[in-house]
């Protein structure tokens, strides 16, 4: 096994599902109440904004009381105590929980529950209230407030960074995704053309997990902190075939 240096980590909802948030894909899901064309495509914010708005303010004023769980500290302090390089993570979760936890340079490709952008002048602001059609832009005056949110279709955020730090990963870990929403479903795959090791952590095997070359299926919660510990003990993945 090569020597790990530079560690990706991605993560999805199911790292959050510990903390009381629901996942997207499962029957009591984010959108149980309303078709993801309606919530999460830029026609849905088109053809009803009220409704849009809406939506996520409930989302934004739950996110107040939750709190992140032990698989978000786990990554903290793999960023903390990871000396061989650097431990960069990638989250599709729109949440605040890996902050809240404490890690840093966090990169939220789909956007951030916790901030609003202007669909005018395009300038982003940090929001912890209510957000509608009458919200005014801080920056230029306009109403033209909408959630700062990648919805299908449109381009998530951070990419050719991204694309820069797979691009030199060695170890590629991503956690509680289902892998079937694109272009985080790739990254597995882009890892390994790099010639990196890849894990799966999920309660079950994901839609890519035939670019994984190992899968650790169990609650995050509890898999992820065993795993860390081990690599910071370790300093590389020697320990998977032991415990064979
Ligand atoms: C646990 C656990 C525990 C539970 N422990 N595990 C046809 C083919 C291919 C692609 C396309 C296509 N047609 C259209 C596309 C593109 C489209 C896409 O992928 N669609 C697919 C549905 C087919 N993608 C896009 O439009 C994206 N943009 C794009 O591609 O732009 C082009 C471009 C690409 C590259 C460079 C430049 C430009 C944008 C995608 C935006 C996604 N946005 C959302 C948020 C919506 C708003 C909201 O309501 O919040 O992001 S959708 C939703 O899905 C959310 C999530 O981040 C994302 C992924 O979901 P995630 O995290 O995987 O959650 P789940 O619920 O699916 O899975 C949870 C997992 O956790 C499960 O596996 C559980 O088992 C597990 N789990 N508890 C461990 N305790």
């Amino acid at each position: 096994m090569k020597d790990i240096h530079n560690i990706v980590i991605l993560t999805g909802a199911g790292i959050s599902a510990e903390s009381g948030i629901p996942v997207f894909r499962s029957e009591t899901g984010l959108w149980e109440e309303h078709r993801v064309e309606d919530v999460a495509t830029y026609e849905g914010f088109l053809r009803d904004r009220t409704l849009v708005h809406n939506f996520y303010n409930g989302m934004r004023r739950k996110l107040s009381g939750v709190k992140p769980n032990e698989a978000h500290k786990a990554l903290t302090r793999l960023q903390n105590e990871w000396k061989n390089g650097k431990v960069s993570i990638i989250t599709q979760n729109i949440d605040n929980l890996h902050e809240a936890a404490g890690s840093i340079d966090v990169i939220h490709m789909h956007g951030e529950l916790m901030k609003v952008s202007c669909e005018k002048c395009h300038r982003v602001f940090d929001w912890d209230r209510d957000s509608s059609v009458d919200t005014v832009c801080p920056s230029c005056g306009r109403k033209a407030i909408r959630p700062h949110i990648v919805w299908f279709g449109e381009t998530p955020y951070d990419m050719d960074m991204i694309y820069a730090l797979l691009s030199e990963v060695d170890l590629f870990i991503s956690i509680g995704t289902s892998g079937v929403v694109y272009p985080a479903a790739g990254f597995a795959r882009l890892a390994k053309g790099r010639g990196a090791f890849n894990i799966e952590f999920n309660l079950e095997q994901s839609a890519t997990a035939g670019y994984f070359d190992t899968g650790i299926y169990g609650k995050a919660g509890t898999t992820l902190p065993e795993f860390v510990d081990a690599l910071i003990r370790h300093g590389d993945l020697s320990f998977l075939n032991e415990s064979k």
